[in-house]
């Protein structure tokens, strides 16, 4: 027998059309809501508490007895707009002093300000804004700290903009000013430069979901050797880094996808494509990573080591016709006959490749669109690359001397 329960009212449901279950499971439901309307309404006057407060502000009343902290805020606000204009206004304000060190003080408290906005002016060309950086880089203390600690310190205190020379510049700056701090760690800044971006390369593959082959504690001192005027760095020394990194990620502050990590570990391609042999003009399904300005190719998605790997240096891509296969493209060199590459021979050597060009065929057109657009974009110049390749051209140099 169906029954109806006192005091409930069924939205477009006959009551006594409901089973005592469904009742009280219409019950429950109505307690859920009046329940949800209620922090609904307590969010709702939270909200317009913070509202009043904003807008007291906007209007001064706050700030009746104090107009320096209303102009203080529209300050900041300007400049997380525009660097610059922000500045000016501040000074024009007598907020400020017109100096490098006052104006570095300013930006190394941060309160209120966009780090992205602070990375942006920093980075700025003019002599002005690099005696801004100096003030700034000093105003960090980096004694007793192993690099990687130093490092979150100072990559926390602005966001790095994505212009390689402003890098530079900025993490040269860190260099020297770690290496005045701590003078018996290595020979020459430009190591603590080096390794600093092996650092951040380190924390992008430990970290970072899209890179599968981890990068191993042996890998990553033997990516350093020789990297401190010649000579190789403590083990010890390293271990503790790699380690910190393995326990700790770096905190990158606004992180949008756009950062250093992002730059050196672009979104790569991956898939299946049909390749042509060199010499025999077989076709063999791989797989294959583009990854760091080098196509990799290998048998399994899950082989760790690659059957080949393409440079993608000096050469090109371009769309072509084949009659036996579907969405062509090839990779052919510019300035030389064969394409530097190596293989894995059919006894397990490593040898060089043997192409003048590498024909690879898609499963469909817009995947032969996609890896010629993304092949197109590894090839293209890469400045960090530049930027790291002078600083080893420095260590070798002196190592040299
Ligand atoms: C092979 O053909 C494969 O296609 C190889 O591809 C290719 O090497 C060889 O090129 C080609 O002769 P067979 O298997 O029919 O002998 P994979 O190594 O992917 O198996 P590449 O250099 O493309 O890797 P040559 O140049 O070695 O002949």
């Amino acid at each position: 027998m169906k029954m109806s329960t006192p005091g409930l009212h069924t939205e477009g449901f006959p009551v006594a059309d409901l089973t005592p279950e469904e009742q009280q499971l219409l019950l429950d439901i109505r307690r859920k809501k009046a329940q949800l309307l209620q922090e609904i309404q307590t969010l709702k006057d939270e909200m317009a508490e913070v509202t009043a407060e904003m807008e007291a502000l906007d209007t001064g009343e706050d700030s009746k007895n104090n107009p320096k902290s209303k102009q203080m805020s529209i300050g900041r606000k300007k400049f997380n707009m525009d660097p610059k204009k922000g500045i000016e206004y501040l000074i024009d304000h007598g907020l400020l002093k017109n100096t490098p060190d006052d104006i570095a003080q300013f930006l190394y408290k941060g309160e209120g300000l966009n780090k992205t906005a602070i990375g942006d002016y920093l980075g700025e060309r003019n002599d002005f804004n690099q005696s801004v950086l100096d003030a700034f880089v000093c105003l960090h203390d980096f004694t007793d700290l192993i690099l990687v600690q130093a490092l979150r310190q100072f990559l926390w205190s602005f966001r790095l903009p994505g212009e390689a020379q402003k890098i530079d510049r900025m993490m040269e700056r860190f260099a020297h000013r770690y290496c005045e701090l701590n003078p018996s760690i290595f020979q020459h800044p430009d190591t603590c430069f080096v390794l600093s971006f092996a650092i951040i390369m380190l924390n992008t593959s430990l970290h970072n979901p899209a890179v599968k082959d981890k990068q191993t504690i042996e890998q990553f001192i033997t990516m350093n050797r020789g990297i401190d005027n010649g000579d190789d760095l403590p083990r010890e020394l390293l271990e503790s880094l790699y380690e910190s990194i393995k326990t700790e990620p770096f905190k990158i502050p606004e992180d949008d996808g756009n950062d250093l990590m992002h730059t050196f570990f672009n979104p790569d391609r991956e898939g299946w494509l049909m390749k042509q042999g060199g010499r025999y003009k077989s076709w063999k399904r791989r797989w294959f990573i583009l990854n760091d300005n080098c196509l990799y190719y290998f048998e399994y998605t899950t082989d760790k080591e690659p059957r080949g790997i393409i440079p993608l240096e000096n050469i090109e891509v371009r769309e072509v016709q084949d009659r036996n296969k579907p969405n062509c493209f090839e990779l052919y060199a510019t300035s030389t006959d064969f394409i530097k590459a190596c293989k894995t021979d059919s006894e397990g050597k490593v040898v060089e490749g043997k192409h003048t060009v590498y024909r690879m065929s898609a499963a469909t057109p817009d995947e032969k669109e996609e890896w010629i657009k993304c092949i197109r974009q590894s090839i293209s110049h890469n400045p960090f690359y530049d930027m790291l390749a002078k600083r080893k051209k420095n260590i070798q140099k002196n190592s040299n001397r």
